[in-house]
């Protein structure tokens, strides 16, 4: 039921499957009134109007930062809530020991008892949305409700929302649904609730980013990812970004590093001077939607339309795109304010903070003054290295997965698998430290496999069988690495530079891919020696550079000995191929 041009439908009449559900929800929420979002501009304008009106949100400088402004959310509400976060699956097996797992019934139960009359007084917002470019085939629609206008508008920003979205739901009939209500901002009353065999959502008690804005986490990564498994593709939380060398041949590379790790600031890597000719375009900077293609490659496309940044840490030397593209149409939540009324945050490198997060006058004795997971939510479109392929229906060919995390110490700079399967093996055993975009301790290092553990809606036993089996199917696979600009000497030193200088070790890879790089091998895969990077302007002792491309033996054997307990947690279910691979990396150690 398509609608024809110029035939006008309202938006409850698009779809009879989602006005009787808004109709069911509706019933036990009772809203004051009901609010079906069109996407348009003037829709955003008007609930920004409303959100001003009751300071909930602030307008920034208009003049240097025209469109621009903040939000603060409940003190207690600043992150994503893992403890808090169920996969509701039919058997407990199916959600594996990497997710917390509560039974669909006894899920629904509590959770509707939560959102009986949580509406009234409160408008409910239908918002429809599509992830991925609304014409390409490998895109996924949802509907969330919500009562919380500050979700709508980012949803507006982070999603293909609105009218072209409930068009596309009405012709696919079918969506995922995702019932989300701030409720009273309660920790006790906080619980993110995925019910995949239902392709269903509900989240309660938080009006924060991924427990929030279900088009992300919820939907393009735990349900996506468990529908994929059934179809054949993969929901990653990758990045992913093109790489045009000063030939003029562009390479697309996705990578999974957890979250808070530089996933965005990878996406939108500026050249370093002493590598001229290089162009970087980004496609996505948190989540990707892989498929095989019919040409025996990886394809992928980002589910979504823009940005949801951590601030801290983004200045014109970390990440000059970010900083220009948050100069306006910007939503900024929980950063600090300098007395000019422009945002600030720890690592801005200028200006001053006057007002903390809190929206106290700052006193450097209360702690960071913008909130280490304060965020910016911004438009794809803003980002200077914007690139239209990020709209091309059918995705962008991979030419190289790359895996990573937050290590001080142990893992090199970067090294190649030796085949999928162990490529797999290696996304399995990435391990980060914890980071503030999840509540709970910052820098203990946790098993974060593919950069999936918040984020895989089934049993990883299983999600890495399909990686193998996904790997099978490809006739031209990605090749695979893993990486980390994280090393750090005794005395905490940074051994790397990173940032744009990250572009060597990318532009190694894909020398390695089209076999023009030389590698040593070694027993955990193939190692650039130092002559193998391109060092020109580099500034780094050929110490560091021999002390992160080495690989130190005793400690991997440790490392590989922890690789091997922690998958035993997943007994049986565990695929024979990746401990077989497992078995020879011990051996290749000695
Ligand atoms: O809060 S979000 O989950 O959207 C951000 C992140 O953790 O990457
Ligand atoms: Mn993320």
């Amino acid at each position: 039921m398509a609608t024809a041009p110029n035939t006008f439908i309202p938006l409850p009449e698009l779809s009879k499957e989602v006005a009787e559900w808004v109709g069911s929800v509706a019933q036990l929420t009772q809203p004051h009134r009901i609010h079906w979002c069109d996407g348009s501009a003037a829709e955003m304008a008007q609930l920004r109007n409303e959100l001003i009106a009751k300071q909930e949100l602030q307008p920034l400088n208009a003049e240097s930062f025209p469109d621009c402004y903040l939000a603060r959310s409940h003190p207690s509400d600043v992150a994503r809530v893992e403890h808090l976060t169920f996969i509701c699956t039919s058997k407990q097996e199916d959600a594996g020991p990497n997710n917390i797992w509560m039974a669909p019934a006894e899920a629904h139960q509590k959770m509707d008892a939560l959102f009986q009359g949580c509406m009234q007084g409160r408008t409910l917002y239908v918002v429809p949305y599509c992830m991925g470019p609304i014409d390409s085939p490998y895109s996924r629609c949802g509907v969330e409700i919500t009562d919380s206008a500050y979700v709508v508008i980012n949803m507006g920003i982070m999603t293909r929302m609105g009218r072209p979205a409930l068009e596309r739901i009405a012709a696919d009939r079918t969506f995922i649904k995702g019932l989300h209500s701030i409720g009273e901002l309660n920790p006790d009353r906080r619980f993110i609730m995925h019910f995949p065999e239902e392709l269903s959502i509900k989240s309660f008690g938080s009006g924060y980013g991924g427990n929030a804005l279900l088009g992300k986490k919820c939907h393009a990564l735990r349900i996506a990812s468990y529908q994929a498994r059934t179809e054949g593709w993969l929901a990653e939380h990758m990045l992913i970004v093109g790489l045009q060398n000063p030939q003029g041949e562009t390479h697309y590379v996705a990578c999974a590093f957890p979250s808070a790790c530089g996933k965005t600031n990878l996406a939108m890597l500026i050249p370093p001077d002493s590598m001229p000719g290089w162009k970087v375009f980004t496609v996505g900077d948190d989540i990707a939607w892989l498929h095989p293609g019919p040409d025996g490659r990886l394809w992928a496309i980002n589910p979504e339309s823009g940005y949801f940044g951590v601030a801290p840490g983004t200045s014109p030397k970390t990440n000059r795109n970010a900083y220009e593209m948050i100069r306006k149409d910007t939503l900024f939540t929980n950063v600090a304010r300098t007395a000019n009324n422009e945002p600030w945050w720890e690592g801005i490198g200028a200006g001053e903070p006057s007002i903390d997060w809190l929206g106290r006058p700052y006193e450097a004795k209360n702690g960071p003054a913008a909130h280490p997971n304060s965020r910016f939510t911004v438009s794809a479109v803003h980002n200077p290295a914007y690139t239209p392929e990020a709209e091309n229906p059918r995705g962008v060919p991979i030419s190289a997965l790359v895996f990573g995390g937050r290590r001080r110490e142990l893992a090199p700079l970067v090294y190649e698998a030796r085949s999928w399967a162990h490529g797999v093996l290696v996304g399995a055993s990435v391990a980060s430290e914890t980071t503030a975009a999840a509540t709970g301790a910052v820098g203990v290092v946790r098993r974060d496999p593919m950069a999936m553990k918040p984020f895989c809606g089934y049993n990883f036993a299983d999600y890495w069988q399909h990686w193998l089996n996904v790997g099978a199917k490809l006739k031209s696979p990605p090749k695979m690495f893993h990486v980390n600009w994280f090393r750090q000497n005794a005395d905490g030193k940074f051994l790397w530079p990173g940032f744009g200088d990250n572009l060597r070790v990318l532009s190694w890879m894909l020398d390695r891919c089209a076999g023009r790089a030389q590698a040593q091998d070694t027993a955990i895969g193939y190692l650039p020696r130092p002559q193998d990077l391109n060092t020109t302007g580099l500034d780094i002792s050929a110490e560091n550079l021999n002390e992160i491309l080495s690989v130190k033996s005793d400690a991997w054997r440790k490392e590989v000995a922890d690789i091997r307990s922690y998958l035993g947690e997943y007994g049986a279910r565990l695929p024979a191929a990746l401990l077989a691979e497992v078995d020879s990396v011990e051996k290749r150690l000695g």
